[in-house]
């Protein structure tokens, strides 16, 4: 089987230069004035993301058929959504991180209002890249409003933002276990179940191929937040993100580490047997499964 380095080495750099070719068509297409806000959305799309929501993307879409090429604009559009995301959590209103992708985080180097706009400005044009999906000629109308109605329900109220609104809002004192799933199958799951799930919308695939994919888009999307609450809770200092200021809602106030990695452990073979009976379609799938089981950063 490919292993997830090399598969996400091939496919990360079509995914960056896809979106360093966006951004560069805007600069030749828009007044130089707005530059400082590509400058901006360039800087946080850039370091060291892992993309792992757009290589999902376009794992899943591989596992139905659909090529590379067709699906890169949904997978730059999540990765746009994501980094929207990580920007206006990074900011003093909600995290307060200084480091992000290994460097300083938006508002550090440009200042609040910037940042908040840059993060606008991301949510905004990913659904312009969505809108590109169209002019490749291969997937109809309804096709495209459904894969944007599946980004709307996982990125906005009752996906990401929900979760958000709950991590941000969580008293201390009486939060439990449960809430915190609940948290983190929204907060850090949803982008991810999303991902999995996009190219089902963009192409004909029969009701039990959707489920397998979303039974390993929910397990891995749980174990990810586990683990990344696992190498907090390891680490002094937060892999390119630096010293946490704020407490949060995490595994780590219930389990311990040997009791995270068992239920991660357990989460990312359930994912992996779901699709295992595809056969080699799924093998992306499964690579990435692995990775999230492993990972160090
Ligand atoms: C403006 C779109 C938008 C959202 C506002 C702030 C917010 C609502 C949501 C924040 C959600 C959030 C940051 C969840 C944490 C998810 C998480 C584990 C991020 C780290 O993901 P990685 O490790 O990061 O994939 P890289 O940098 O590798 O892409």
């Amino acid at each position: 089987m490919e292993k997830f380095e090399t598969y996400a080495k091939n496919k990360t750099a079509l995914i960056n230069n896809f979106l360093k070719d966006y951004i560069k068509n805007y600069q030749g297409h828009v007044s130089q004035r707005f530059g400082p806000l590509l400058e901006s959305m360039d800087y946080s799309l850039g370091g060291e993301g892992k993309r792992l929501r757009p290589l999902l993307i376009v794992a899943s879409a591989e596992c139905v058929g659909i090529p590379e090429e067709d699906i890169l604009p949904a997978a730059c559009a999540m990765e746009y959504i994501h980094t929207a995301s990580l920007v206006h959590d990074d900011m003093p209103a909600m995290d307060d991180d200084d480091m992000r992708r290994g460097k300083p985080s938006n508002h550090k180097k440009f200042g609040e209002p910037i940042a908040l706009l840059t993060g606008d400005a991301l949510l905004t044009e990913a659904f312009g890249l969505m809108a590109q999906l169209q002019g490749r000629g291969r997937f109809s109308t309804e096709q495209i409003l459904s894969a944007i109605e599946l980004l709307v329900h996982y990125t906005g109220v009752r996906g990401m933002m929900g979760g958000q609104l709950l991590d941000v809002t969580a008293e201390h004192p009486t939060y439990n276990l449960p809430e915190v799933e609940f948290i983190h199958i929204h907060k850090t799951g949803a982008l991810i179940l999303g991902s999995v799930l996009l190219p089902t919308r963009l192409k004909m695939v029969d009701a039990d191929l959707v489920l397998k994919l979303r039974r390993y888009g929910e397990a891995i999307g749980l174990a990810f937040q586990i683990s990344d609450d696992l190498l907090d809770s390891e680490a002094s200092i937060r892999y390119s993100r630096g010293p946490r200021k704020k407490p949060k809602p995490c595994y780590s106030h219930f389990m311990s580490a040997t009791e995270m990695r068992q239920k991660v452990n357990g989460l990312v073979d359930s994912a992996v047997d779901n699709v295992s009976p595809l056969g080699h379609k799924a093998e992306p799938l499964i690579s990435i499964a692995e990775f999230i089981r492993n990972r160090k950063s």
